[in-house]
């Protein structure tokens, strides 16, 4: 397990970053950080399979060792995937939201593809101190990918990347440029980069008390079996938070603005 939670997000940054090149430019775009305007983290994804030696809990016990707490939990009926969220009592650190694939509700081919890889696993590379950002512990060929990407991008994703952040999230709130969502995606876009449409480039807003958008996914080299290739990688999120009625800022989710955001790693159009 990490011992501190400021270097564990500093290496799942690194480890993004590494295939999200546009994060930096995205961040050379919403803050001035030569006078030491920090881009806040809202907070970082991640992507399972529900099977015993990847499930969601197991990633979330790495989260919960250094003091972060389960708050919500999520069902996305569609795509066939449960999540929950965690934040730390320190409300300055990111909040995390971890989902898991129910696996044994696809086909069975696909089912058979997932078995496969995480067969490949040892019974205890999740409890691994660099575990979150270790990406995949298997090998998969194109056209194993290929068939989960008929049936689920999520599970294509993964198969493909393996276990790391699949996103970070600035927080609008925090800016200084603007506080808007609507202005930071005009920005975006201004500067080229491709939003996510799916449900609106604005999912949510003021009524549910969180408006989120998203750039699609940057896309970069991975390694199959026999060939390297390009696919989507991770994306950057933008959030912003609105104040309940109790004069708190809501600090949940939004589980019909999460399923559009999942597309945003989408490789079919
Ligand atoms: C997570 C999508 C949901 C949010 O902020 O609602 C989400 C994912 O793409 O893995 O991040
Ligand atoms: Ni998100």
């Amino acid at each position: 397990m990490h011992s501190n939670v400021d270097t564990l997000f500093e290496n799942l940054w690194e480890d993004y970053v590494d295939i999200t090149p546009s994060a930096y430019k995205i961040h050379e775009l919403l803050a001035d950080s030569e006078n030491g305007d920090e881009i806040v983290n809202d907070h970082v994804a991640f992507r399972t399979f529900n099977l015993p030696k990847t499930s969601l809990d197991k990633l979330a016990a790495h989260f919960l060792a250094l003091g972060y707490e389960e708050k919500g939990d999520y069902d996305f009926e569609a795509k066939k995937l449960d999540a929950k969220h965690f934040e730390h009592p320190d409300e300055t650190k990111p909040k995390v939201f971890i989902s898991e694939l129910r696996v044994q509700d696809l086909s069975e081919k696909a089912q058979k593809i997932i078995h496969h890889l995480v067969e490949q696993m040892d019974d205890d590379a999740v409890e691994a101190d660099n575990f979150l950002y270790s990406g995949k512990h298997w090998t998969v060929s194109k056209a194993e990918y290929d068939m989960l990407l008929e049936e689920s991008e999520y599970a294509a994703w993964l198969a493909a990347w393996g276990f790391r952040a699949n996103h970070f999230t600035v927080s609008v709130n925090f800016l200084k440029k603007t506080q808007e969502l609507s202005d930071v995606n005009q920005m975006l876009k201004d500067a080229g980069f491709t939003l996510n449409d799916s449900g609106g480039e604005i999912k949510g807003g003021e009524s549910v008390y969180l408006a989120q958008s998203s750039t699609m996914a940057d896309h970069a080299y991975v390694k199959f079996e026999a060939e390297s290739k390009m696919i989507p990688s991770c994306f950057y999120e933008f959030a912003q938070r609105y104040k309940m009625p109790d004069g708190n800022y809501y600090t949940g989710f939004v589980a019909a603005s999460a399923d559009k955001i999942f597309e945003s790693t989408n490789a079919k159009q």
